[in-house]
């Protein structure tokens, strides 16, 4: 069949992936981010290979430049022609043994998508390309895995445990907020915070130089990401060695919901290479499809992220209680869920399908992700509505994130009640998830 021409719209985001490619790969954007990060590159793969497969395949091989002796992928690798003294300065990654020499990275991950963009990117290579493709990242795959169930499961119970907000992707979402604001502070944090004098700790962001402040995460809330960081520095950034009482330690819905794909992702690959995988990371898949049934509540008829050492759920809701319909959720539970985005509800204002839902007190129509709607969480709740039979729900859903870039751009992220645009302009994955959209 002769490929379609592309409409105007897929025309505009092949134009902004292109605009913020830097060779092998490519950044999600220009001025505010302008180094490689971990889930926006999957994102930008799986929507680049509806038009360049092989560049596709190359945007995720070249995240595993970064990639950690231990099997550790960091949610960063530094472009080294771009100076960015405030963020390096954080992780220093070189001074670990365990990461890579010739590039910088942050010594934290991101959400496990990277199985996934594989998997979706080798169904659109040529079968004498795919077999090769599959075959050089599996054995990367699997390391990654491993070392999120044997360093961030330590008691095997099924759910990853994340040390840091910006490992969940969702940075400034209620949930991770809440528990920063409880976490313990050093005496000279107390005294910054009540004179004011947080604003400091804009020296070290690069996102309050180009996005205005009122839609970024506040001064307070950047000095408190800042000082976890140089905790978690202080024991090298692992788990086992992070004390309780000084961290901010949670089972992350969203990161959670994903690694399940992930793994069914790792298995279908292991499958059409006709190889086995490590059995003992085996033995860990369905050990978190269990486990994050213990993320349900049932009065409420939501999942919600778990503080790993109280063992309480985070009833603050938000747009991560979907995930799960990608991730084999019962179906009694999927009816529940979808039946929460339905005209009238504050996770149905007219540019679904806001970060936090518009009748919540902590719902804030332009900071962040603590309200306006993100493109990635969209496709994301297309792929589990569709897994789940809810086709109707999944095209409408589909139809207006389309229709909201159609009318307001490729922004980073948008308001859920006007759909005006905020943060980045152009932002790539945006533009990336679009074009698969439109692509269905
Ligand atoms: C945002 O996070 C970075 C830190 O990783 C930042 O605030 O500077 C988040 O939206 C994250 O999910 C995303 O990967 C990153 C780059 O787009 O920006």
């Amino acid at each position: 069949m002769p490929a379609r021409p592309p409409t105007a719209l897929a025309q505009r985001a092949q134009a902004v992936l292109e605009h913020n490619r830097r060779g092998a790969w490519t950044c999600p954007s220009p001025e505010l981010y302008p180094h490689q990060w971990l889930w926006d590159s999957c994102f930008v793969a799986i929507g680049i290979s509806t038009f360049d497969p092989p560049r596709a395949a190359g945007e995720l091989t070249a995240l595993f430049r970064g990639q950690w002796s231990n099997g550790m992928l960091p949610h960063m690798i530094f472009a080294d022609d771009v100076s960015d003294v405030g963020s390096t300065r954080i992780w220093q990654s070189r001074k670990n043994p365990l990461a890579p020499r010739d590039v910088a990275t942050s010594c934290i991950t991101q959400p496990p998508i990277i199985a996934i963009a594989a998997w979706r990117i080798a169904q659109t290579l040529p079968a004498a390309d795919r077999r090769g493709f599959l075959a050089e990242i599996l054995p990367k795959l699997v390391a990654y895995h491993s070392w999120l169930y044997r360093e961030r499961d330590l008691q095997g119970r099924g759910l990853v445990t994340l040390i840091h907000p910006w490992e969940c992707g969702l940075d400034t979402t209620p949930p991770w907020m809440q528990s920063l604001h409880r976490m313990s502070k050093p005496w000279w944090m107390r005294v910054v915070l009540k004179l004011r004098l947080s604003r400091v700790a804009r020296f070290f962001r690069r996102d309050t130089r180009y996005a205005p402040a009122a839609e970024r995460l506040s001064d307070d809330d950047g000095l408190r990401m800042l000082v976890l960081a140089h905790r978690a520095k202080r024991h090298d950034f692992e788990l086992r060695r992070m004390p309780p009482r000084d961290s901010v330690l949670i089972e992350d819905l969203a990161f959670n919901a994903f690694l399940i794909v992930a793994n069914r992702a790792v298995t279908r690959i292991a499958e059409e290479l006709d190889v086995g995988i490590d059995p003992e990371l085996e033995r860990r898949f369905p050990t978190t499809v269990a486990a994050l049934d213990e993320l349900w509540d049932e009065s409420s008829g939501q999942y919600y992220s778990r503080n790993a050492v109280t063992g309480a759920l985070i009833k603050v809701p938000t747009v991560a209680t979907f995930l799960p319909l990608w991730a084999d959720v019962p179906p009694d539970r999927a009816a529940r869920l979808v039946g929460h985005l339905a005209d009238e509800s504050g996770y149905w204002p007219r540019y679904p399908v806001p970060s936090v839902p518009t009748d919540h007190p902590h719902f804030d129509a332009h900071r962040y992700w603590k309200g306006p709607t993100w493109v990635n969480m969209n496709w994301a709740i297309v792929q589990g509505l569709r897994e789940c039979g809810a086709t109707d729900v999944a095209d409408e859903l589909a139809s207006r994130t389309i229709e909201l870039t159609d009318q307001h751009g490729f922004a980073e992220y948008f308001s859920a009640l006007t759909g005006e645009g905020f943060g980045a302009e152009d932002f790539s994955w945006t533009a990336a998830l679009v074009l698969d959209l439109l692509d269905e």
